[in-house]
């Protein structure tokens, strides 16, 4: 009995065809180099949300199994889950007046200990009727849960009914940002929990809030927070545009770029970039590599901003 691909060149098609070089024949043609630009690979049209392949074998056969060679230039999803939210930038409700021992970064440092005094817990005033906690993820992901560390050495009754929201937006810039409910916890929190989504959502910014403070002492409190989720690499970003703007910020790397278009498309291909500036005159390409609290927002006809610090 006799074994051998059934596929090499018979007719073949597809749903639809990007361009003449991308065309059915090229997916059975013997040829499986990676790169598409060299004309051996299929690649239906974009929009097409119901693609096909398929190839007649011009006989019966008894078929065991099926070798399938992907494109290796670009677009494989390469698909990434891991603590998210780790050692990312976070800030509180008055965060101005949370002594050292509290700050909104303990809450995403990677240390669990329970102990409040030992510096590694998240803690808003007292006194705030209207504590919320926000983690940066630095990047758009779809998020299925997140792990809770509670307070150990005491208080840990405080973290209660509480609401997870993601958010594409910048919440705290942007008060009307709307967001995707993660979950709506009701009772009282044990020593640590996973929380898993209701569904998963998606976005950058996480952000915990307590709508039902009991008293002064009430307040957000807690010693780790990990937010797991994924990203793929097909995934698009989502980066509102604001015109005549520009995020003024000392963490740019300035290149140039044809177009806006472009420019947008450097900042995805680089893996740790949240927004550009463009100029189109001069053809300024700025990737913004990450906030700082100084930034700030120059408005100027030249430039457009794409990002998701702005309303
Ligand atoms: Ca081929
Ligand atoms: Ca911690």
């Amino acid at each position: 009995m006799q074994s051998f691909n059934l596929a090499m060149k018979k007719p073949a098609w597809v749903s639809s065809v990007l361009e003449t070089k991308a065309v059915a024949a090229k997916g059975v043609d013997g040829r499986h180099g990676p790169n598409y630009f060299r004309g051996d690979c299929i690649h239906t049209a974009f929009g097409d949300l119901s693609p096909w392949f398929f190839v007649d074998l011009l006989g019966q056969y008894t078929i065991h199994n099926v070798t399938i060679y992907n494109r290796g230039d670009c677009c494989v999803c390469k698909v990434r889950s891991f603590n998210l939210a780790l050692k990312k930038p976070a800030w509180m409700s008055r965060s101005e007046e949370i002594p050292a021992n509290g700050v909104a970064a303990n809450g995403v440092d990677g240390s669990h200990d329970p102990d409040y005094f030992r510096g590694d817990c998240s803690h808003t005033k007292i006194g705030d009727m209207s504590p919320w906690f926000v983690v940066d993820l630095l990047g758009q992901y779809t998020i299925h849960n997140v792990t809770i560390y509670n307070r150990g050495d005491c208080c840990g009754y405080r973290l209660h009914d509480f609401v997870i929201e993601v958010y594409i937006r910048n919440p705290s810039r942007c008060p009307s940002a709307a967001f995707s409910l993660c979950k709506n916890y009701t009772g009282t929190f044990g020593s640590f929990e996973n929380v898993v989504c209701d569904a998963p959502v998606f976005g950058r910014f996480v952000r915990l809030w307590k709508p039902r403070v009991i008293n002064e002492s009430d307040v957000l409190n807690f010693c780790e927070l990990e937010v797991y989720g994924v990203k793929t690499d097909c995934q698009r970003f989502r980066f509102p545009m604001t015109s005549a703007t520009r995020l003024v910020s000392t963490a740019i790397i300035s290149s140039t770029a044809l177009s806006r278009v472009s420019c947008v498309q450097q900042c995805m291909l680089s893996g740790a970039c949240v927004g550009v500036n463009y100029n189109s005159g001069t053809r300024e390409c700025q990737l913004l590599l990450r906030p700082e609290p100084r930034d700030t927002v120059s408005i100027d006809p030249n430039w457009v901003y794409y990002g998701n610090d702005m309303c």
